[in-house]
Protein backbone atom coordinates (compact mmCIF):
# COMPACT_ATOMS: atom_id res chain seq x y z
CA UNK A 1 0.00 0.00 0.00
CA UNK A 2 1.48 3.12 -1.12
CA UNK A 3 2.16 5.85 2.09
CA UNK A 4 1.21 8.79 -0.16
CA UNK A 5 -1.78 11.13 0.80
CA UNK A 6 -4.27 10.35 -1.94
CA UNK A 7 -5.78 13.84 -3.83
CA UNK A 8 -8.95 13.51 -6.02
CA UNK A 9 -9.93 16.09 -9.19
CA UNK A 10 -11.13 16.40 -12.26
CA UNK A 11 -12.35 19.44 -15.03
CA UNK A 12 -15.63 19.19 -16.96
CA UNK A 13 -15.48 18.53 -20.60
CA UNK A 14 -18.40 21.58 -21.05
CA UNK A 15 -15.72 23.29 -23.54
CA UNK A 16 -12.26 23.95 -24.64
CA UNK A 17 -9.77 23.64 -21.75
CA UNK A 18 -8.07 27.14 -20.77
CA UNK A 19 -5.32 29.14 -19.12
CA UNK A 20 -7.33 29.40 -16.07
CA UNK A 21 -7.48 25.79 -15.66
CA UNK A 22 -4.16 25.27 -16.44
CA UNK A 23 -3.38 27.54 -13.85
CA UNK A 24 -5.52 26.86 -11.41
CA UNK A 25 -6.03 23.08 -12.10
CA UNK A 26 -3.41 21.26 -14.26
CA UNK A 27 -0.48 23.25 -13.60
CA UNK A 28 -0.62 22.55 -9.50
CA UNK A 29 -1.21 18.45 -10.75
CA UNK A 30 1.44 18.46 -12.77
CA UNK A 31 3.72 19.96 -9.96
CA UNK A 32 1.82 17.15 -7.29
CA UNK A 33 2.15 14.06 -9.28
CA UNK A 34 5.24 12.75 -7.24
CA UNK A 35 4.07 14.03 -3.75
CA UNK A 36 0.15 12.40 -4.26
CA UNK A 37 -1.41 9.33 -5.33
CA UNK A 38 -3.66 11.04 -7.55
CA UNK A 39 -7.16 10.51 -9.27
CA UNK A 40 -7.88 12.99 -12.09
CA UNK A 41 -10.61 12.59 -14.20
CA UNK A 42 -12.37 14.22 -16.72
CA UNK A 43 -15.84 14.95 -15.15
CA UNK A 44 -18.41 14.17 -18.42
CA UNK A 45 -20.93 13.08 -15.87
CA UNK A 46 -21.07 16.83 -14.36
CA UNK A 47 -20.90 18.48 -17.35
CA UNK A 48 -24.38 17.36 -18.49
CA UNK A 49 -26.06 19.62 -15.86
CA UNK A 50 -25.90 21.76 -19.10
CA UNK A 51 -27.42 20.71 -22.18
CA UNK A 52 -24.24 19.66 -24.12
CA UNK A 53 -24.14 18.38 -27.94
CA UNK A 54 -23.10 15.08 -27.82
CA UNK A 55 -20.49 14.90 -30.58
CA UNK A 56 -18.60 17.84 -29.56
CA UNK A 57 -18.89 16.74 -25.71
CA UNK A 58 -17.45 13.28 -27.41
CA UNK A 59 -14.54 15.54 -28.23
CA UNK A 60 -14.08 17.72 -25.83
CA UNK A 61 -13.89 14.70 -23.25
CA UNK A 62 -10.99 13.35 -25.66
CA UNK A 63 -9.43 16.67 -26.37
CA UNK A 64 -9.38 17.11 -22.21
CA UNK A 65 -7.25 13.69 -21.93
CA UNK A 66 -4.97 14.62 -24.19
CA UNK A 67 -4.80 17.95 -22.63
CA UNK A 68 -3.79 16.52 -19.08
CA UNK A 69 -1.20 14.34 -21.01
CA UNK A 70 -0.01 17.05 -22.79
CA UNK A 71 0.72 19.35 -19.78
CA UNK A 72 2.61 16.47 -18.35
CA UNK A 73 0.36 14.39 -15.88
CA UNK A 74 2.21 11.10 -16.49
CA UNK A 75 -0.39 8.43 -16.47
CA UNK A 76 2.09 6.20 -14.61
CA UNK A 77 2.25 8.13 -11.43
CA UNK A 78 -1.64 8.93 -11.77
CA UNK A 79 -5.11 7.02 -12.21
CA UNK A 80 -6.45 9.27 -15.08
CA UNK A 81 -10.11 8.67 -16.16
CA UNK A 82 -13.11 9.25 -17.58
CA UNK A 83 -15.73 9.95 -14.90
CA UNK A 84 -18.89 7.94 -17.14
CA UNK A 85 -16.54 4.42 -17.31
CA UNK A 86 -16.54 4.21 -13.31
CA UNK A 87 -20.34 3.43 -12.57
CA UNK A 88 -19.67 3.92 -8.88
CA UNK A 89 -19.67 6.90 -8.79
CA UNK A 90 -23.58 8.10 -10.11
CA UNK A 91 -24.23 4.63 -7.70
CA UNK A 92 -22.57 5.98 -4.67
CA UNK A 93 -24.56 9.53 -5.31
CA UNK A 94 -27.83 7.68 -5.04
CA UNK A 95 -27.10 6.22 -1.70
CA UNK A 96 -25.78 9.66 -0.44
CA UNK A 97 -28.51 12.00 -1.99
CA UNK A 98 -31.00 9.74 0.42
CA UNK A 99 -28.83 11.57 3.05
CA UNK A 100 -28.44 15.08 1.77
CA UNK A 101 -31.35 17.47 2.93
CA UNK A 102 -33.26 19.82 0.63
CA UNK A 103 -31.83 22.36 2.29
CA UNK A 104 -28.44 21.95 1.99
CA UNK A 105 -28.79 21.70 -1.15
CA UNK A 106 -30.64 24.96 -1.55
CA UNK A 107 -28.04 26.94 0.24
CA UNK A 108 -25.27 25.86 -2.41
CA UNK A 109 -24.08 29.67 -3.93
CA UNK A 110 -22.55 27.99 -7.35
CA UNK A 111 -26.53 26.08 -7.61
CA UNK A 112 -28.15 29.79 -7.11
CA UNK A 113 -25.40 31.10 -9.48
CA UNK A 114 -26.01 28.43 -12.52
CA UNK A 115 -29.80 28.30 -11.68
CA UNK A 116 -29.89 32.44 -13.26
CA UNK A 117 -27.72 31.33 -15.96
CA UNK A 118 -30.28 28.27 -16.73
CA UNK A 119 -33.51 29.34 -16.07
CA UNK A 120 -34.26 27.37 -19.09
CA UNK A 121 -33.21 24.78 -18.00
CA UNK A 122 -33.36 24.48 -14.15
CA UNK A 123 -32.92 20.26 -13.88
CA UNK A 124 -32.30 18.30 -10.84
CA UNK A 125 -29.04 17.30 -12.01
CA UNK A 126 -27.98 20.89 -11.73
CA UNK A 127 -29.03 21.23 -7.67
CA UNK A 128 -27.89 17.26 -6.78
CA UNK A 129 -24.73 18.00 -8.45
CA UNK A 130 -23.03 18.75 -4.96
CA UNK A 131 -23.91 14.84 -4.10
CA UNK A 132 -22.15 13.74 -7.18
CA UNK A 133 -18.86 15.73 -6.59
CA UNK A 134 -19.44 14.08 -3.11
CA UNK A 135 -19.24 10.43 -3.94
CA UNK A 136 -16.41 11.16 -6.77
CA UNK A 137 -14.44 12.14 -3.85
CA UNK A 138 -15.08 9.57 -0.86
CA UNK A 139 -14.66 6.68 -3.31
CA UNK A 140 -11.53 7.02 -3.50
CA UNK A 141 -11.27 7.73 0.46
CA UNK A 142 -9.10 10.88 -0.51
CA UNK A 143 -7.27 12.99 2.14
CA UNK A 144 -7.44 16.50 -0.11
CA UNK A 145 -9.21 17.90 -2.68
CA UNK A 146 -7.40 20.87 -4.41
CA UNK A 147 -10.65 23.73 -3.63
CA UNK A 148 -11.06 27.07 -5.00
CA UNK A 149 -13.70 29.34 -3.36
CA UNK A 150 -16.05 28.44 -5.41
CA UNK A 151 -15.69 24.83 -4.11
CA UNK A 152 -15.25 25.20 -0.71
CA UNK A 153 -19.29 25.31 0.04
CA UNK A 154 -19.43 21.48 -1.55
CA UNK A 155 -16.42 19.98 -0.02
CA UNK A 156 -18.14 21.45 3.27
CA UNK A 157 -20.88 18.85 2.17
CA UNK A 158 -18.62 16.04 0.86
CA UNK A 159 -17.25 16.28 4.90
CA UNK A 160 -20.53 16.05 6.09
CA UNK A 161 -22.44 13.44 4.08
CA UNK A 162 -19.01 11.44 4.96
CA UNK A 163 -19.56 12.10 9.05
CA UNK A 164 -23.16 11.35 8.27
CA UNK A 165 -22.93 7.98 7.05
CA UNK A 166 -19.69 7.33 9.57
CA UNK A 167 -22.28 7.68 12.20
CA UNK A 168 -25.24 6.52 11.11
CA UNK A 169 -23.61 3.05 10.54
CA UNK A 170 -19.44 2.52 10.90
CA UNK A 171 -16.61 4.26 10.13
CA UNK A 172 -16.41 3.98 6.09
CA UNK A 173 -15.25 7.23 4.64
CA UNK A 174 -12.11 9.39 5.18
CA UNK A 175 -13.27 13.21 5.65
CA UNK A 176 -11.12 14.99 3.15
CA UNK A 177 -9.41 18.28 3.67
CA UNK A 178 -9.24 21.15 1.25
CA UNK A 179 -5.69 21.60 -0.10
CA UNK A 180 -4.60 25.06 -1.29
CA UNK A 181 -1.77 24.95 -3.11
CA UNK A 182 1.07 26.58 -2.85
CA UNK A 183 1.02 28.75 -6.08
CA UNK A 184 -2.85 29.00 -7.17
CA UNK A 185 -4.36 32.19 -8.82
CA UNK A 186 -7.97 32.63 -10.06
CA UNK A 187 -7.17 33.98 -14.06
CA UNK A 188 -9.95 36.54 -15.34
CA UNK A 189 -10.85 36.91 -17.89
CA UNK A 190 -9.74 39.43 -20.84
CA UNK A 191 -12.79 41.06 -21.33
CA UNK A 192 -14.25 40.67 -18.06
CA UNK A 193 -11.71 41.09 -15.42
CA UNK A 194 -13.74 41.34 -12.57
CA UNK A 195 -15.57 37.96 -13.51
CA UNK A 196 -13.73 34.58 -13.86
CA UNK A 197 -12.28 32.76 -16.99
CA UNK A 198 -14.49 30.14 -17.94
CA UNK A 199 -14.32 27.34 -20.66
CA UNK A 200 -18.11 28.03 -21.44
CA UNK A 201 -17.79 31.77 -21.68
CA UNK A 202 -19.82 33.76 -24.47
CA UNK A 203 -17.46 36.54 -25.11
CA UNK A 204 -13.94 34.15 -26.61
CA UNK A 205 -11.86 36.82 -26.70
CA UNK A 206 -11.68 37.42 -23.37
CA UNK A 207 -10.39 33.52 -22.75
CA UNK A 208 -7.47 32.02 -23.61
CA UNK A 209 -7.66 28.13 -25.05
CA UNK A 210 -4.80 25.93 -24.40
CA UNK A 211 -4.93 25.24 -28.05
CA UNK A 212 -5.14 28.49 -29.07
CA UNK A 213 -2.46 29.68 -31.96
CA UNK A 214 0.34 32.19 -30.87
CA UNK A 215 -1.43 34.21 -33.34
CA UNK A 216 -4.77 33.82 -31.55
CA UNK A 217 -2.79 34.42 -28.04
CA UNK A 218 -1.28 37.31 -29.21
CA UNK A 219 -4.71 38.88 -30.74
CA UNK A 220 -6.35 38.44 -27.46
CA UNK A 221 -3.71 39.97 -24.99
CA UNK A 222 -3.92 42.93 -27.45
CA UNK A 223 -7.27 43.22 -26.86
CA UNK A 224 -7.40 42.89 -23.40
CA UNK A 225 -9.36 45.38 -21.14
CA UNK A 226 -7.60 47.56 -18.99
CA UNK A 227 -8.16 51.01 -17.79
CA UNK A 228 -7.46 54.59 -17.56
CA UNK A 229 -4.74 54.60 -15.11
CA UNK A 230 -1.88 54.32 -17.27
CA UNK A 231 0.18 52.65 -14.61
CA UNK A 232 1.27 49.01 -14.28
CA UNK A 233 0.59 48.10 -10.82
CA UNK A 234 -1.10 45.48 -8.96
CA UNK A 235 -4.46 46.48 -6.74
CA UNK A 236 -8.08 45.90 -6.86
CA UNK A 237 -8.84 49.59 -8.85
CA UNK A 238 -6.96 48.09 -11.74
CA UNK A 239 -8.26 44.37 -12.72
CA UNK A 240 -7.86 44.11 -15.76
CA UNK A 241 -3.72 44.73 -15.02
CA UNK A 242 -3.77 43.01 -11.95
CA UNK A 243 -4.96 39.86 -13.60
CA UNK A 244 -1.96 40.26 -16.17
CA UNK A 245 0.35 40.57 -14.15
CA UNK A 246 -0.72 37.14 -12.36
CA UNK A 247 -0.59 35.79 -15.31
CA UNK A 248 3.21 36.53 -15.76
CA UNK A 249 4.30 35.93 -12.24
CA UNK A 250 2.81 32.30 -12.51
CA UNK A 251 4.12 31.40 -15.42
CA UNK A 252 7.22 33.00 -15.24
CA UNK A 253 7.73 32.16 -11.20
CA UNK A 254 8.83 35.72 -10.79
CA UNK A 255 7.76 38.28 -8.25
CA UNK A 256 4.95 40.71 -9.10
CA UNK A 257 7.21 43.70 -7.53
CA UNK A 258 9.59 42.72 -9.94
CA UNK A 259 7.28 42.73 -13.03
CA UNK A 260 6.26 46.36 -11.91
CA UNK A 261 9.98 47.57 -11.41
CA UNK A 262 10.54 46.69 -15.62
CA UNK A 263 7.49 48.33 -16.60
CA UNK A 264 7.99 52.05 -14.60
CA UNK A 265 7.64 54.53 -16.54
CA UNK A 266 5.98 51.90 -19.90
CA UNK A 267 2.59 52.67 -21.54
CA UNK A 268 -0.11 49.34 -20.87
CA UNK A 269 0.93 48.43 -25.00
CA UNK A 270 4.76 46.71 -24.73
CA UNK A 271 3.46 45.28 -21.25
CA UNK A 272 0.34 43.65 -22.82
CA UNK A 273 2.40 42.39 -25.82
CA UNK A 274 5.33 40.83 -23.24
CA UNK A 275 2.46 38.82 -21.27
CA UNK A 276 0.76 37.33 -24.39
CA UNK A 277 4.68 36.63 -25.25
CA UNK A 278 4.90 34.75 -21.96
CA UNK A 279 1.67 32.89 -22.58
CA UNK A 280 3.02 31.93 -25.73
CA UNK A 281 6.33 30.14 -24.17
CA UNK A 282 4.30 28.35 -21.68
CA UNK A 283 1.38 26.86 -23.81
CA UNK A 284 3.04 26.07 -27.31
CA UNK A 285 4.96 23.13 -26.16
CA UNK A 286 1.63 21.88 -24.54
CA UNK A 287 -0.64 22.09 -28.12
CA UNK A 288 2.20 20.79 -29.83
CA UNK A 289 2.28 17.69 -27.87
CA UNK A 290 -1.54 17.69 -27.56
CA UNK A 291 -1.72 17.71 -31.48
CA UNK A 292 0.20 14.70 -31.22
CA UNK A 293 -1.54 12.69 -28.51
CA UNK A 294 -5.26 13.95 -30.70
CA UNK A 295 -4.45 11.58 -33.52
CA UNK A 296 -3.51 8.71 -31.65
CA UNK A 297 -7.16 7.56 -30.53
CA UNK A 298 -5.73 3.79 -29.74
CA UNK A 299 -2.86 5.41 -27.26
CA UNK A 300 -5.65 7.83 -25.56
CA UNK A 301 -8.10 4.65 -25.54
CA UNK A 302 -5.45 2.72 -24.20
CA UNK A 303 -5.19 5.32 -21.19
CA UNK A 304 -8.61 5.71 -20.38
CA UNK A 305 -9.28 2.28 -20.39
CA UNK A 306 -6.55 1.39 -18.02
CA UNK A 307 -7.53 4.13 -15.74
CA UNK A 308 -10.74 3.75 -15.58
CA UNK A 309 -9.63 -0.12 -14.26
CA UNK A 310 -7.40 1.14 -12.01
CA UNK A 311 -10.30 3.59 -10.42
CA UNK A 312 -12.77 0.76 -10.62
CA UNK A 313 -10.86 -1.69 -8.54
CA UNK A 314 -10.55 1.25 -5.45
CA UNK A 315 -14.15 2.45 -5.82
CA UNK A 316 -16.19 -0.44 -5.98
CA UNK A 317 -14.03 -1.81 -2.77
CA UNK A 318 -15.38 1.36 -1.19
CA UNK A 319 -18.90 1.11 -2.70
CA UNK A 320 -19.43 -2.61 -1.60
CA UNK A 321 -18.47 -1.74 1.99
CA UNK A 322 -21.56 1.30 1.35
CA UNK A 323 -24.33 -0.91 -0.06
CA UNK A 324 -23.12 -3.72 2.67
CA UNK A 325 -23.87 -1.54 5.75
CA UNK A 326 -26.34 0.17 4.25
CA UNK A 327 -28.40 -3.14 3.89
CA UNK A 328 -28.41 -4.41 0.37
CA UNK A 329 -28.12 -8.24 -0.11
CA UNK A 330 -24.32 -8.87 -1.81
CA UNK A 331 -24.92 -10.47 -5.50
CA UNK A 332 -21.78 -12.46 -4.78
N1 LIG B 1 -10.34 31.12 -14.24
C1 LIG B 1 -9.83 30.18 -13.44
N2 LIG B 1 -8.80 30.47 -12.64
C2 LIG B 1 -8.28 29.51 -11.83
N3 LIG B 1 -8.75 28.25 -11.78
C3 LIG B 1 -9.77 27.91 -12.56
N4 LIG B 1 -10.45 26.76 -12.75
C4 LIG B 1 -11.40 26.96 -13.70
N5 LIG B 1 -11.37 28.22 -14.13
C5 LIG B 1 -10.37 28.85 -13.45
C6 LIG B 1 -10.18 25.51 -12.05
O1 LIG B 1 -10.26 24.43 -12.97
C7 LIG B 1 -10.80 23.29 -12.33
C8 LIG B 1 -11.92 22.70 -13.14
O2 LIG B 1 -12.93 23.62 -13.35
P1 LIG B 1 -14.35 23.11 -13.82
O3 LIG B 1 -14.27 22.26 -15.00
O4 LIG B 1 -15.12 22.57 -12.68
O5 LIG B 1 -15.06 24.40 -14.13
P2 LIG B 1 -14.68 25.63 -15.01
O6 LIG B 1 -13.56 25.37 -15.93
O7 LIG B 1 -14.61 26.72 -14.05
O8 LIG B 1 -15.98 25.63 -15.82
P3 LIG B 1 -16.75 26.86 -16.35
O9 LIG B 1 -15.92 27.62 -17.26
O10 LIG B 1 -17.37 27.57 -15.20
O11 LIG B 1 -17.73 26.11 -17.20
P4 LIG B 1 -19.11 25.65 -16.84
O12 LIG B 1 -19.96 26.84 -17.17
O13 LIG B 1 -19.30 24.49 -17.73
O14 LIG B 1 -19.17 25.32 -15.39
C9 LIG B 1 -11.22 23.71 -10.94
O15 LIG B 1 -10.19 23.29 -10.06
C10 LIG B 1 -11.28 25.20 -11.04
O16 LIG B 1 -11.01 25.82 -9.79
Amino acid sequence: MSEKKIMVSGIKPSGKITLGNYIGALKNWVDNQDEFENYYFIADLHSVTVRQEPAKLRKQTLDSLALYLACGLDPEKNIIFIQSHVTAHPELSWVLSNMTYMGELNRMTQFKDKSKKNEENLNAGLFTYPVLMAADILLYQADYVPVGEDQKQHLELTRDLASRFNNRYSDTFKVPEPYIPKAGARIMSLQEPTSKMGKSDDNENGVIYITDTPEEIRRKFKRAVTDSVGIVQYNDEQPGIKNLLTIYSVLTKRPIEDIVKDYEGKGYGDFKTDVGEVVIEALNPIREKYEALISDKKYLQSIYQSGAEKAEKIARKTLRKVYKKSGFVPRF
